[in-house]
Parts: C-alpha cells; sequence; structure tokens
C-alpha cells in the first residue's frame, strides 16, 4: 500500500470524485456530532428536510456550550434537542456530560471512520485515527440524513515527530509549534497527518490536543495512526473491539514534510490576539497575570487534569489571580474526585466550574478591564472572552497551573521535579448521563420554545446581483467578528433575527442599520475571510440582513462552505489590489452570476460609484455552483427530493 493513513480513509469512503488534491469528492459519513448552539439549527434544518429519522451509523447531541441559563431560552432549545433527537434517533449527551469532542473521544471515536461535527474543532477525532471534520449545521443535517459530505481533495501534509517531550513541555507546546511556523492560513487545503518515531511517546488525549487545535491552523482536519497507544486507550475506555490498526503505507508519500523534534520544544504561549501568534514562554517573559483557565475541548483531559492538580498540590492560587478549572468531561471529573486530585485543585483556591465550554466560549468568566488572561484553549481573538481589551494568551496546563501559583507567566520547566502520571488502569466509565433515543416509530411530542424562530432561506440569484458595499474589513476576520458568541447572545442561536441585531458590530456597531437602511447588500473582506469557528450563523444571519455576496481575497473552508448553503455568493478577487479601491457605501453590480455558475464562475464586478470593473471568480465546487443556483443548500436538497 502507498496510501498515506489519510488517502486510506478517504478511500474506504469515497462515494464520487477523483483523489486529486483540490478536486470535488464526496464521502460517506459514518458518524456525526453536534452541540447546542449550532445543534438547534441543524435539527430544525434536517427537520425542514422532511426525514424522519437518521441514517448514519451513530448521531450524537451534546450539550455543552449554552449551559449557563440566565433565562428561558437554553433551557427550552436544551428540551428542543432532547425530545426532537429522541424522536429522530440521535443520542443526546446531557448537559454536565461534558464537551463534545473529549466525551466523544472517550465513548464512541473509532479508528477509520468519518465523523463530521457541528463545530470546527471536531478534527479532536483525528487523535484516535477518524478522519473528522467541522462542518456547517446543514452539511450535518445532511449527513445525518445519509447524504454524502462534499469537500475538496486535501493535499496532506505530512508531521514527522522525532524525539520525545521534557517533562513541563506538553502536547499543546507541538501544536503551537506548527502554528508558528505555518499560521491561521497554512493548512489552507490540507490534512496534517502525523507520523515517525514520536508518534509512540503520545497518549491519545494528547494527540487529540494537536488535532484539535490543527484547526487554528485552517486546515481540513488532521490525523494521528491507529496503533498500540491507540488499542490501549480504548481497552481503558472498555472499547478495545473498536480498535483497528492505521498506519500509512510503507511507500506512502506527503505532499509536504514538518518536522518538529518534541525533545527540543519548550513552553509556549500564543499572545494576544491570534493562536498563530507564538513565542516561547521564556521569551514573552515574567508578566503579571489576573486570570487562568484551564480546561476547553484543547486540554481538559484526565492526564491534563491530573499535571493541574500535580502543580497545585499543597499551593496556593496568587492573591491577584482567579483560576477556573472546567475537566473535559463527568469522565474526568469523577476519576478526579475519586482519586483525590480533585481535593489538590479545591485546595489551592481553584473555582471548579462544570465541565462544559464555559469561558472558551464567553459564557461567563470575562476577565477585568485590561486584564491578562492565560488561557488553556485553542482561540484567543480580540474580544472572544467577553472583556474587549483583555489580553489573552493560549499556554498548556502546566504553564497555567505554575502561572496561576506564581501570579506571573512562569516556563515550569524551571521548576523542580517531574509530575508523574500513569494511564489510569480502566478510566471511570459511566454512560449514564447519554440518553439513547426512542425506538423508531414509538411518538415523541417535540418541545418548541417561544425563542426558536423560523430559518432564513436563500433566494435564486439573478444574473446580475447588485448591492451596496455594507462593510470594507481587513484579513483573518473571524466568524467571532461577524456574529459574535459569549454568555448575552448564545441564548438567540435558534433566533436569527434577535442575532442579527449585533452582526459585524464588533467592527462596525452599525452594521446592522446600515443593512436595513441599504436594504441588504455586499460584504467586502480581506484573506482569510470567516477563519475560526463552523457556525452557520455568520452566514444565515448576513442573509436574514439581505447580505447576497460577499467579495474577499480569499475565505476559509467551513466558512465558504455555509455562504454557499446559505446561498450567499463567495467571490473571490482576481487582483488582490482592487480590494483597496473600494469603499463603505459603493454600488457594486456583480454581472452574469448565473452564466458563470454554469461555466467557469468567473464574474465582472461593476463599481458603478467610481466607475471601475473588478474581475473576480465564485468560489464554489460543481456541486456548490448547483446549490447556488437553487439558492442555497436548503432549496437544493427540496427541488432534488
Ligand atoms: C467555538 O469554539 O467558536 C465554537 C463555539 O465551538 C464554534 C461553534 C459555535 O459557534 O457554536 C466552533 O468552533 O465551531
Ligand atoms: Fe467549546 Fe471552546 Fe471547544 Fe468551541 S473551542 S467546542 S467553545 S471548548
Amino acid at each position: 500500500m502507498n496510501l498515506n493513513v489519510t488517502q486510506q480513509i478517504i478511500a474506504a469512503h469515497l462515494l464520487e470524485g477523483d483523489m486529486i488534491p483540490g478536486s470535488d469528492i464526496a464521502l460517506k459519513i459514518d458518524q456525526t456530532l453536534t452541540q447546542d448552539a449550532t445543534g438547534t439549527m441543524a435539527y430544525l434544518e434536517f427537520e425542514a428536510m422532511g426525514q424522519p429519522r437518521v441514517k448514519t451509523e451513530l448521531s450524537v447531541a451534546y450539550i455543552d456550550h449554552n449551559t449557563l441559563q440566565s433565562g428561558f431560552e437554553n433551557a427550552d432549545d436544551h428540551r428542543y434537542l432532547q425530545t426532537v433527537c429522541s424522536k429522530i434517533g440521535v443520542y443526546v449527551s446531557r448537559p454536565g456530560n461534558g464537551i463534545c469532542h473529549q466525551v466523544h473521544l472517550e465513548r464512541f471515536g473509532i479508528p477509520g471512520k468519518t465523523l463530521i461535527g457541528s463545530d470546527s474543532h471536531t478534527p479532536t477525532g483525528g487523535g484516535i485515527g477518524m478522519l473528522a471534520f467541522g462542518a456547517g449545521g446543514l452539511d450535518v443535517a445532511v449527513a445525518m440524513g445519509g447524504g454524502a459530505y462534499h469537500i475538496r481533495m486535501p493535499r496532506v501534509i505530512g508531521v514527522e515527530l522525532i524525539g520525545a517531550l521534557r517533562p513541563y513541555v506538553s502536547a499543546k507546546d507541538v501544536i503551537l509549534e506548527i502554528l508558528r511556523r505555518k499560521t491561521v492560513k497554512g493548512g489552507v487545503g490540507s490534512v496534517f497527518e502525523y507520523f515517525g518515531p514520536g508518534v509512540a511517546s503520545l497518549t491519545v488525549p494528547e494527540r487529540a490536543t494537536i488535532t484539535n487545535m490543527g484547526a487554528e491552523l485552517g486546515a481540513t482536519t488532521s490525523v494521528f495512526p491507529s496503533d498500540e497507544v491507540t488499542r490501549d486507550f480504548l481497552n481503558r475506555q472498555g472499547r478495545g473491539k473498536s480498535w483497528t490498526e492505521l498506519k500509512a503505507g510503507k511507500n506512502a508519500k506527503y505532499d509536504e514534510v514538518l518536522t518538529v523534534d518534541l525533545s527540543e520544544l519548550k513552553p509556549m504561549a500564543a499572545c494576544p490576539h491570534s493562536p498563530d501568534n507564538v513565542m516561547t514562554v521564556d521569551e514573552v517573559g515574567k508578566i503579571p497575570v489576573q486570570q487562568v483557565c484551564i480546561g476547553s475541548c484543547t486540554n481538559s483531559s484526565f492526564r491534563d487534569m491530573m499535571r493541574v492538580a500535580y502543580l497545585l498540590r499543597g499551593k496556593t492560587v496568587s492573591p491577584g489571580v482567579s483560576l477556573t478549572v472546567s475537566p473535559g468531561s463527568r469522565q474526568v471529573l469523577q476519576m478526579l474526585a475519586l482519586n483525590g486530585a480533585l481535593a489538590d485543585i479545591i485546595g489551592a483556591g481553584a473555582r471548579v466550574l462544570e465541565c462544559a465550554c464555559g469561558p472558551c466560549i464567553g459564557m461567563g468568566q470575562s476577565p477585568c478591564s485590561g486584564g491578562v488572561s492565560l488561557r488553556t484553549f485553542n482561540r484567543n481573538f480580540e474580544g472572544r472572552s467577553g472583556t474587549a481589551d483583555a489580553q489573552v494568551y493560549l499556554v498548556s496546563p502546566e504553564v497555567a497551573a505554575a502561572s496561576a501559583v506564581n501570579g506571573y507567566l512562569t516556563d515550569p520547566t524551571t521548576l523542580d521535579g517531574a509530575p508523574i502520571y500513569d494511564e489510569p488502569e480502566q478510566f471511570l466509565i459511566n454512560d449514564n448521563m447519554i440518553d439513547a433515543p426512542a425506538p423508531e416509530g414509538m411518538p415523541v411530542k417535540i418541545e418548541r420554545g417561544p425563542n426558536i424562530k423560523p430559518i432564513p432561506m436563500g433566494q435564486a440569484p439573478g444574473e446580475n446581483v447588485e448591492g451596496r458595499v455594507l462593510i470594507h474589513v481587513e484579513d483573518n476576520i473571524t466568524t467571532d467578528h461577524i456574529m459574535p458568541a459569549g454568555a448575552k447572545l448564545l441564548p438567540y442561536r435558534s433566533n436569527v433575527p434577535k442575532l442579527s441585531e449585533s452582526c459585524f458590530t464588533r467592527c462596525d456597531p452599525q452594521f446592522p442599520q446600515r443593512a436595513k437602511e441599504f436594504g441588504g447588500g455586499i460584504i467586502v473582506g480581506g484573506e482569510n475571510y470567516g477563519q475560526g469557528s463552523s457556525r452557520e450563523h455568520a452566514a444565515l444571519v448576513p442573509l436574514y440582513l439581505g447580505v447576497k455576496a460577499v467579495l474577499v481575497k480569499s475565505l476559509a473552508r467551513i466558512h465558504q462552505a455555509n455562504l454557499v448553503n446559505a446561498g450567499i455568493v463567495p467571490m473571490v478577487f482576481t487582483n488582490a489590489a482592487d480590494y483597496d479601491g473600494i469603499e463603505v457605501g459603493d454600488e457594486l453590480c456583480v454581472e452574469g452570476v448565473r452564466t458563470a455558475l454554469t461555466t467557469d464562475g468567473k464574474v465582472s464586478v461593476h463599481n458603478l460609484t467610481k466607475g471601475v470593473r473588478y474581475e473576480a471568480k465564485i468560489e464554489a465546487g460543481e456541486r456548490q455552483r448547483e446549490i447556488l443556483l437553487a439558492g442555497g443548500l436548503l432549496n437544493y436538497t427540496r427541488e432534488n427530493a
């Protein structure tokens, strides 16, 4: 066999297309996951498609994001999720049971299977050898109905790991080092596949930290082989039967190879405000810290928490610091409670939060004004923490715990000793918070609260698409800029009209008002537009506000798919310099849209205000063009049903 692991899994799931990098392929999807902040939409969409029951091998809905219930909205959404899932055949992981990616890895992940999830960190499953992708809710809904997942065949970047991590250097430092080298755009169109002698030194949860944060590279996904370490992890989870070996063929090739010597790595920090703004902790220096948050789907495994407990044992959190700890799953929390490590964490003064996303998505714990917050999370975009001027640094659990005690950023390799950690004989298995769906045919009443509002529907575009420029934004705009999350807004994830009041307000408070005044229009942006989360709200809310097209230098993968699914035309400048000449309010006419969608995608954008023309290309594969012609995926699915 000459195939690498990525190609082997793709070959085994290929429904359409050729495995030529860049060309459209369709994959069979074995498993899906949703979380509650994107799941309500995904299930509303599944219902709108008119399918009675899911057709996947396994579909799970997790309730982990919207767990702060400061009004009826989140609780109503949870009830909707529980009832709709029971009816259509989806398992539900109840609130408190843990973060989707952590629980899925522990209880459901299977090497060699495909998984898509309505969350950008679904590639966490790559730690156990799954080919796992983040996707918009509509794509997940289609996969639940048995439909294929359509992507571009990725390039495969081989990451050769050699050596072993030194004490206090962590899996987080591996992915931060790769982000330092490749940046938040460096993974676009690629899968990061890990190989080499260093792989065996990493446990499955450590591998999952690395694949989780591959999302920040803009990668299609990341994957590790499935080896004895994987088998061992599955055995300890009582799921040894799910193991199969997966390794790259002897003559497997990669489109590019990076080498990381684990033994040379130092503790790192991603500095404000981007995950690729990486320096060593030593280079950043001993800056005073006001908050430390440990948890999130990147770093909340039993291993991570045991390291934290070791560093906190017998210590006190520095008086100037607020330390929060959120274990990633109830399995982890219960094991910490049983072995006494939780007592070490509590004893040091940590504020123990429930097993959920919590501060990572701004669900509470916003730092103080201008505060420095060290977080073991994966994103430090400006304002995401809920405090506009907070300085968020992304670090490993070891750096976080050592710094919480000292009150300043601390390189743990300067400490004595080394945390001793052995994988537990057996992980504690208690699936009593995972509800099985009702048997097929059993009547289940779906409960809908008043917060659930209709989904906006796209419209088929005319030959010319006209509109004024609503906003002109720079490079690397995230979905957190387009449609912010946080404690105040997440309760409205099933209420697009309400969300629309906050669309783009982080960039321009006048945006929603202007969109109304202009009667909708066109968004102009820079490189890597829409990076970050998978939230389709970053497409559906602009759609609701009348956005018809976006014209940018380049697009992030999941957001591009979400725009197409919503029926918003994604266009890329042929000549990036044209971006500079456009201003808010300019009247644009995109000429020949329908013709372009049936031919080569090329359009001419006439700036009627400035009297100039720009060349652009509609960024969409063949099937995506048909979806755009139909006015979005829901219309397309109905037409083709
Ligand atoms: C995130 O980390 O930004 C989220 C919240 O998990 C999102 C999903 C969402 O917006 O609900 C993601 O990463 O896809
Ligand atoms: Fe939750 Fe944060 Fe992970 Fe997103 S990145 S799934 S908000 S823990």
